[in-house]
């Protein structure tokens, strides 16, 4: 009996140690760090318009709108490769991609997963101009 509950022991310890080395091994790009990356925006443009991070890296977007509020949706699939299946940006809420809030900084976490380059836009018709308020992310590889 009394080896049988040693037995036991043991082989919960030993479940253990292997469910704790995959915690450590998760992929890299979750427990990495945000690259916290701000953008304003005011009638009729963003600054910058264009945004470059390198492939795999995590990004906090921030917008912060100068006059009113505007606000930031961007396309989640690189030019050219809307038909070709899975989105190139992951989102940590996808509802949060082109949600705005009056007055509120809108702030959102993506993995820049695939190279390419992505359009986005004004997400909240501000004006005449709504429609030339635009901007690229360069995903480089
Ligand atoms: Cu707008």
């Amino acid at each position: 009996m009394r080896k049988a509950i040693v037995a036991v022991t043991v082989s919960v310890g030993l479940a253990v140690v292997p469910l704790c080395v995959a915690i450590a091994q998760s992929p890299a790009n979750q427990n990495q760090a945000p690259k916290i990356i701000e953008v304003s925006a005011k009638k009729y443009e963003f600054t910058p318009n264009e945004i470059r991070v390198q492939q795999g890296t995590r990004v906090e977007l921030k917008v912060h709108s100068e006059d009113e509020t505007h606000g930031i949706k961007l396309s989640v699939y690189a030019e050219g490769t809307k038909d070709k299946g899975k989105p190139g940006l992951l989102f940590d809420q996808p509802g949060e991609n082109g949600k705005v809030t009056k007055g509120v900084d809108q702030v959102f976490d993506f993995a820049a997963q695939e190279s390419g380059t992505y359009d986005f836009k004004c997400a909240k018709v501000c004006g005449l101009g709504h429609d030339r308020m635009k901007g690229k992310l360069v995903v480089e590889p």
